[in-house]
């Protein structure tokens, strides 16, 4: 049976897999999930990923949801001696770090500060901002340290992507990079070296600028986190 991934247009970590699976050249069908319309609120999409999340896989009646494993997971069944996730221990090791670092600190703080005034019910603030600007300082710090082209190793690897649709989200609000320059040059080089994979992120940035514009109403919604939406400030 064909490969599926359940993933929504503008979504960081739905782009961020569909990027492996270019790469990758593994033949699946996209599922769009309806994000405005809720269709991962569901008791059946509950039953594929009990988190609610987007994205998820369906490899065949594997369902699996959280990005880093569904690209850890594809990496290693279908593409084992790739070099998007190396082998070699400590490359792999950076691999994961900066994969972690995505997810629990800088993605975690773009995400609050761009994607959650969007959607729900919260607020750009001071705070929210001096998380981001730390995030960046902090990812500025491991390019420095690293020395290296990409956000691991001086070749692609599935951290870039998860990096990449993480920044992506300031470039659609208008964030300006220029005060991490290893960032934005890191940034721009993935741009310039991988088209194709621009292209998918790209899609998404563009849809979450346009949102930034004008916010959907998600009041419908049955979501905990936007029971009363406030005007954004
Ligand atoms: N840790 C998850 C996060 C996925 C995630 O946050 N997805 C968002 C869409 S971009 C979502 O499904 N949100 C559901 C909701 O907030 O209702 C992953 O990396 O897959």
């Amino acid at each position: 049976m064909t490969m599926k991934l359940y993933a929504v247009s503008d979504g960081p970590p739905s782009l961020a897999v569909r990027m492996v699976l270019h790469a990758l050249n593994i033949p699946y069908e996209l599922v769009s999930i309806d994000f405005i319309a809720g269709q991962h609120m569901t008791d059946e999409y509950a039953k594929m990923n009990p988190q609610k999340e987007i994205p998820v896989l369906d490899d065949d009646g594997f369902y699996l949801p959280e990005s880093v494993a569904i690209m850890q997971y594809l990496c290693d069944k279908y593409s084992p001696t790739s070099k998007l996730y190396p082998r070699e221990a400590t490359q792999r090791a950076i691999v994961n770090h900066r994969m972690c670092f995505n997810m629990g600190f800088y993605y975690s703080a773009i995400s609050a500060h761009s994607m959650a005034p969007i959607f729900f019910d919260y607020q750009r603030t001071d705070m929210s901002l001096k998380k981001v600007n730390n995030a960046l300082n902090v990812f500025e710090t491991y390019l420095q340290e690293g020395g290296t082209k990409y956000a691991a190793a001086d070749f692609l690897t599935i951290a870039d992507f998860a990096l990449v649709s993480a920044t992506l989200c300031l470039e659609a609000i208008g964030f300006d990079l220029s005060n991490y320059p290893l960032v934005q040059k890191w940034y721009e080089t993935f741009k310039k070296e991988n088209p194709e994979l621009w292209e998918i992120a790209k899609s998404g940035m563009l849809e979450i600028a346009e949102f930034e514009k004008n916010p959907p109403d998600l009041s419908h919604m049955n979501h905990p986190f936007h029971p009363t939406r406030k005007p954004k400030v």
